[in-house]
């Protein structure tokens, strides 16, 4: 490019050329995109493989021999699925679909809550996207997808350095058959604070048009009043309103009736009538066992005029027997992960359960060597991410003790551990439960696991017991997620919190107990948009983009600025993305659709004077170095 541009250039053209017109002549290094775009990639590149990652720094490391992955022949052309119904004939004709027909419809989880509850949600999204043509091809008869929302999409900014619309866009295209899911916050959006009404709006618009079908609607206290607002967004997209449930307690145990059967018969008719298409029953922790699955699946289908469709972990080792006991109860659908990315704080496995419904008047119809192929392929993604496994190595029955949903349960401990609290673990856990009763029982999901997690790390750390924390006589800091919610400002739990924790927080203050949208202005979009392009320097902002900042102002500005320097490093293999490259190895790189640069690491220099290393790479048999920063 640059000598294309010196060629072209009236100064070099009119003869005049000297050594000084180039240092002279700036325009010349403006090279065209794609080589920018390059040069920024081999610069990531060269700046992992001196300094590592900062993500995978004392973890563990993938073997030596960890190839890379290979997804499954398409057998055949793609068949006609979901997706293909919802198109044609609509929200409505999906529900009664599900409704008419007597298999058990499977929705595959693992490119969002599965690897969200096993590898901390560092699934990037290239492990994905390769396998979306095998998904369309190979398993049509799966009712959905899920594989975006939840806490996928600020991780895909703020640690994996890509853009979370892009990978929805790119498993849409691949994948056009099938639905695609995704977890909502209600209110919170996909994160961890309530939003004004019209940001979640406008994302809900967005993520529909960029390619989301089912849209799982939840609330972190199941407060149907502060869910309407993005039911009612869904449902003015046309696609499908999965308006969920949070299940807690236990339904068969007398000494936890705050959270009965009534209840939830009660909260799934408020929200059949809010406008869902689908109800949700959404146990985000695997408290729900398998005799309470069969009272309340039973009660759930007598009730309501709408399919049901269940979601579970299976941290406490049971999770498959419940998810049995529904089906035989009539549930309708159920959420799996495929082999390789299922068990412990995931959800139970998707071939096990095709399997045990095999010849069965419940069979899925899936097929279980296709299920197997999509797993080998999975088996060989997981190994890439060592680094951010638990190391959980068995099922957990203390999960009915302390109520943590599957996502936070590893987070939690690690966190406990990075606070040199490991060996109190136990104490944490009992700590967790004594809270939940000290705030009134609540539910606990994202973002009210949170609070939940931060007042019992608090207390453990400082040693402070629920009776002491309650004792008005006792001074206590609260974290501010805390004195937050006790504001009101995640909306109500059901029966309100408890009054003597609600003075102790705010200290006489009066919270809020309306809907907290009701109190919060409308965001210009317009003025936001001109005043991100301006923060970037001029750069034009799309809609994708101005919700990321509306979401994650911070997060998105930081991602930006590292997109500036690092260029599509998404496209990156993701041994590469976490460890660089060894001398001699020769990796390729679609930087573009259908344009490979194939790259191969030749040497790494010393350090100089200047604390800078060459590192010397060839870019499509092209010799090109690139210096950075040793920063070891
Ligand atoms: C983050 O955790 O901040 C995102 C990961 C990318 C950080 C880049 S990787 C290359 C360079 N080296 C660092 O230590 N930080 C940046
Ligand atoms: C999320 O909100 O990310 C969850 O997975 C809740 O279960
Ligand atoms: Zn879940």
């Amino acid at each position: 490019a640059f000598v294309e541009n010196l060629l072209k250039h009236p100064t070099f053209l009119s003869n005049e050329y000297t050594t000084k017109f180039i240092d002279e002549t700036p325009e010349l290094f403006k090279f065209t995109k794609r080589r920018d775009r390059g040069t920024k990639v081999l610069t990531y590149i060269a700046d992992i493989t001196v300094n590592g990652h900062p993500e995978t720094q004392g973890r563990a490391e993938p073997s030596a021999d960890v190839k890379l992955p290979r997804p499954p022949k398409q057998q055949g052309d793609v068949q006609p699925g979901s997706k293909t119904l919802l198109e044609e004939k609509g929200a409505k004709a999906v529900a009664d679909w599900m409704l008419a027909q007597k298999q058990l419809l499977l929705t595959d989880t693992t490119m969002r809550d599965g690897h969200q509850s096993l590898l901390a949600t560092r699934m990037r999204s290239i492990d994905m996207v390769k396998a979306a043509p095998a998904y369309a091809a190979n398993l049509p008869q799966l009712f959905s997808v899920e594989c975006w929302g939840g806490a996928t999409f600020d991780v895909a900014y703020r640690f994996l350095q890509e853009c979370p619309w892009q990978r929805l866009r790119d498993l849409r295209r691949a994948m056009p058959n099938l639905l695609t899911q995704m977890l909502l916050r209600a209110s919170n959006g996909v994160g961890y604070t309530n939003y004004p009404d019209n940001v979640v709006q406008e994302f809900v618009r967005q993520a529909a048009a960029t390619g989301v079908d089912v849209f799982r609607v939840f609330d972190s206290l199941n407060w149907v009043e502060n869910m309407r607002v993005a039911m009612d967004a869904v449902n003015d997209t046309g696609r499908i309103c999965e308006g969920t449930i949070c299940y807690t307690g236990d339904i068969l145990d007398p000494d936890r009736a705050k959270y009965d059967l009534k209840y939830y018969v009660g909260m799934a008719k408020e929200l059949q009538a809010a406008g869902a298409h689908i109800l949700g029953l959404k146990d985000m922790a695997g408290l729900l066992k398998p005799a309470a699955a069969k009272v309340l699946v039973k009660a759930l289908k007598d009730e309501l005029d709408i399919p049901v469709h269940f979601h579970t972990h299976d941290t406490s080792g049971i999770a498959g027997a419940t998810i049995l006991a529904a089906a035989d109860a009539g549930v309708d659908a159920v959420d799996a992960a495929m082999d390789a990315f299922s068990g412990g704080t995931s959800q139970p496995c998707l071939g096990s359960i095709v399997e045990a419904l095999a010849h069965t008047d419940r069979d899925t119809g899936l097929s279980i060597e296709r299920i197997r192929e999509m797993s080998d392929y999975w088996e060989q993604v997981r190994a890439q991410y060592v680094a951010f496994e638990s190391g959980l190595a068995a099922p957990a029955s203390e999960v009915y003790l302390h109520e943590m949903p599957g996502g936070q349960f590893t987070n939690l401990k690690a966190q406990a551990r990075s606070m040199g609290l490991e060996e109190r673990w136990p104490e944490v856990a009992r700590t967790y439960a004594d809270v939940n009763q000290m705030f009134g029982d609540i539910v606990k999901v994202t973002p009210s696991s949170k609070v939940v997690g931060d007042m019992a790390l608090m207390m453990v750390s400082q040693n402070l017991t629920r009776a002491q924390v309650e004792d008005p006589e006792t001074d206590v800091a609260f974290p501010d997620s805390v004195i937050d919610m006790m504001r009101g400002n995640l909306g109500q739990p059901p029966g309100g919190f408890p009054d003597t924790i609600v003075a102790k927080v705010l200290k006489g203050e009066k919270p809020n107990t309306e809907r907290p949208g009701k109190h919060l202005s409308a965001i210009d979009l317009e003025a936001t948009r001109a005043q991100l392009s301006k923060e970037l320097e001029g750069k034009a902002v799309d809609n994708e983009d101005l919700n990321g900042y509306l979401m994650y102002p911070k997060v998105f500005l930081d991602y930006m600025g590292r997109h500036r320097s690092y260029g599509p490093v998404r496209t990156l293999p993701t041994r590469t993305f976490f460890y660089g490259m060894e001398p001699s190895e020769e990796i390729s790189v679609e930087i573009d659709p259908g344009k490979i640069l194939e790259i191969r690491l030749q040497a790494v220099g010393e350090t100089t004077d200047d604390g800078e290393v060459k590192v010397f790479f060839e870019l499509n048999g092209q010799p090109r170095v690139i210096r950075v920063p040793n920063r070891l």
